[in-house]
């Protein structure tokens, strides 16, 4: 048995119990799709991320890719080269591309469910294999000559990057010093020095295409300072005829070295220099200067993906910890501590272990839950779309529930797996017999890279609430104050609901007394004092990680909702344990999880700017 362990009995209820996705199939644009074929794609989707894709994410962390400095080469662990080849075999990858571009396409909320399973059981492949998305930006945003190029990389499977990453530009993308020069031809010429990009270099494709910020230099309106004055540009590893794909000669851009890394080492993460010597050369994208609008378009797929891969992870690992626990023989019942001759029971007996293991379920079951409904909302984008409209509110909505699935999913499951899942193995999790050790050193990345968890609360206060006037979060509120007086549940979650109100009120406090601060900083208002942006400053990762379990408890609400309906007819065993484990979740999260939010509240209502006024020596 490979390491992976699935959850699709959640994920079919998350589609079709609760959000009711089969009611976008066999018309419009799903036409071709009926719900059985849907079910059988992700029960594919399930066998091969179990078979295929789990084989080599062991042997592919022990025996990890090798840099050649003489070729700067890298080369793939063969163990990893099949469950890649599986992966681009399956052509699921089709399933979010532009029908013009050989597209299959599929709700995303279907989508992102299938790349919960295969970020789940080996995320590299995924990363890897994201040359059609990449290719459909350049679609989207590419000059007719430029989509050639999209299609070519898709014939052709290439490999594909995303390359912002400088030294000294991190977080802070706009200080970023790469720079492009207009060649008399319309091409480009890159110089600069890229660091950590994923993908880099390897032996898995015959060509890559690196999508490359850099600031144009001599051209007028573009190239100015901050994010705002990068161009993005199509940087290949090979040129190649634009009509055929032939490959020609070797393009000025090399991996100069490759990162030795904590987890996730089979994804080659590299630096990536540009023009030293041979030159770089290179496409503006749609002949606009407009790069990092482009390069977010991106970065949203990114996010929505790294917070995907680490709450499969945190999932694999619950249900990893569930078995050894169910099998785990240590200690007496706690009633019969004393005595000496009682039987051993299995761990799952003792209060505290079920403690923790009901702690991963809550978690990753409600964040699968948070995954999939803002995947509801791209699906709403698109549908729209497709209709020649906009869907405002789902766009605004997604939007502000990015962060939320990146930074607050990533940092609860990094943290759980190793405090809960891998405890519950005692010390055998601390070993490499089990999967929870590599998860732990795997999952941690999510919360680095695709912005920090810094940045992530950053962009949920400052962009998606202030600057959306409140909008969405308002929309959001509505919902769950809906659901309050809808009595979802009725008499059984009569406590829940309360709790959830409270929550929600926490929330709407932390805002209160955050945007306070903000407006108190304004040096044009009535005795303003700048400073007291620091004030917003200490808490807005406190707010998305609130904001990300009172949306978690609602979810979980919902959900429970429905499983009580279930269980009022006539359900099967299984089915029977299932919406059990479904109301009992909802419960544990809102009784020992919203009332922390409380605390969370009166932290933010009384911050006030001691932090930032102790000198750098006391620390
Ligand atoms: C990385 C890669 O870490 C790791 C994994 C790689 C895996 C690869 C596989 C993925 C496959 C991807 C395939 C893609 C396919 C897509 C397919 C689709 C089907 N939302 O606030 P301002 C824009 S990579 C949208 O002033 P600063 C916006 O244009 C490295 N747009 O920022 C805005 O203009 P305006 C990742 C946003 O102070 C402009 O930026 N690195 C958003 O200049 C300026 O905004 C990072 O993530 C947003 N949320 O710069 C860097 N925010 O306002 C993290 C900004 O006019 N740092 N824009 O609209 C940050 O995010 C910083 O906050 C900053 C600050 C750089 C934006
Ligand atoms: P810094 O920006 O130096 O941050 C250091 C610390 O300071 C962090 O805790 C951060 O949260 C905090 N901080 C920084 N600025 C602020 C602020 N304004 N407010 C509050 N806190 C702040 N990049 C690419 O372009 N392409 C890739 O494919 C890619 N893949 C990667 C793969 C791996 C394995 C790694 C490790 C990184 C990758 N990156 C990639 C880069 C990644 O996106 C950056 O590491 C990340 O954005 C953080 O930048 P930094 O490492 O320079 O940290």
């Amino acid at each position: 048995m490979g390491h992976y362990k699935s959850n699709l009995r959640d994920i079919e209820f998350n589609l079709f119990e609760v959000l009711g996705r089969e009611e976008l199939l066999e018309k419009g644009r799903y036409e071709d799709f009926d719900l059985d074929t849907v079910r059988s794609i992700l029960a594919e989707v399930d066998r091969m991320s179990r078979a295929e894709l789990a084989e080599s994410y062991e042997d592919s962390d022990r025996n990890p890719p090798t840099y050649d400095p003489e070729r700067r080469t890298v080369t793939v662990p063969e163990s990893f080269k099949k469950s890649y080849q599986a992966f681009v075999d399956s052509e699921v990858w089709r399933f979010a591309l532009p029908e013009g571009l050989g597209g299959t396409p599929l709700p995303r909320s279907v989508y992102w469910a299938a790349a919960e399973m295969i970020t789940g059981s080996n995320a590299a492949v995924w990363m890897y294999a994201s040359g059609p998305a990449f290719a459909s930006v350049v679609w989207e945003n590419g000059t007719e000559a430029q989509k050639r190029i999209a299609e070519i990389m898709i014939d052709r499977s290439w490999g594909a990057t995303m390359v912002l990453t400088e030294p000294d530009a991190g977080s802070d993308v706009g200080s970023g010093r790469a720079r492009a020069f207009q060649q008399d031809d319309g091409t480009w010429r890159i110089e600069g020095v890229k660091r950590f990009i994923t993908s880099g270099e390897h032996d898995m494709a015959e060509n890559i295409i690196h999508l490359v910020l850099a600031r144009p230099v001599g051209v007028e309106g573009a190239g100015g300072p901050g994010t705002k004055g990068l161009s993005l540009f199509i940087v290949p590893k090979y040129r190649f005829d634009l009509e055929t794909g032939e490959l020609g000669e070797r393009n000025g851009v090399y991996a100069t070295n490759v990162e030795k890394k904590m987890g996730l080492k089979v994804s080659s993460t590299c630096e990536l220099t540009f023009g030293d010597g041979e030159p770089a050369v290179g496409y503006l994208l749609g002949e606009v200067h407009n790069g990092i609008a482009q390069m977010f378009q991106v970065i949203e797929y990114a996010r929505m993906m790294v917070g995907t891969k680490a709450i499969a992870t945190l999932s694999t690992g619950y249900l990893n910890a569930l078995e050894y626990a169910k099998e785990r023989v240590q200690g007496p019942d706690l009633i019969r501590a004393s005595d000496k001759t009682a039987p051993r029971v299995t761990i799952t007996h003792h209060p505290d272990v079920r403690r923790s293991l009901m702690t991963q379920k809550a978690y990753a079951e409600g964040m699968r839950a948070l995954v999939l409904y803002t995947a509801t909302m791209q699906d709403r984008v698109i549908d729209a779309e497709a209709r020649g409209e906009t869907d405002e509110t789902a766009e605004r909505v997604n939007d502000l529930l990015l962060p939320i699935v990146k930074g607050y999913g990533s940092e609860r499951s990094w943290v759980l797996l190793g405090s809960e899942s891998l405890q519950t193995l005692g010390g055998s999790g601390y070993l490499q017999d089990y999967p929870l050790e590599q998860y732990v050193r795997d999952a941690k990345i999510d919360t680095l890279y695709e912005g920090t968890t810094a940045i992530q609360g950053q962009d949920f206060f400052f962009r998606k609430i202030v600057r959306d006037n409140g909008q969405a979060i308002g929309w959001l509120s509505k919902q769950i104050q809906e659901t309050l007086a809808a009595e979802a549940g009725g008499d059984a979650l009569k406590a829940e609901r309360e709790l959830l109100a409270t929550g929600l009120e926490d929330i709407q406090g932390m805002l209160g007394a955050m945007i306070g601060f903000l407006m108190s900083a304004d040096p044009s208002a009535d005795g303003g004092d700048p400073r007291n942006v620091y004030k917003v400053g200490q808490n807005t990762t406190r707010l998305l990680l609130s904001a990300g379990d009172v949306v978690l408890a609602w979810l979980l609400l919902r959900q429970a909702a429905v499983a009580l309906e279930k269980l009022r007819g006539d359900v099967k065993p299984a089915d029977k344990a299932f919406y059990e484990g479904k109301v009992a979740s909802a419960q544990f999260f809102a009784r020992q999880i919203l009332p922390r939010l409380s605390a969370e509240r009166s932290i933010v209502e009384g911050t006030d700017n001691t932090l930032m006024e102790l000198a750098e020596e006391a620390f």
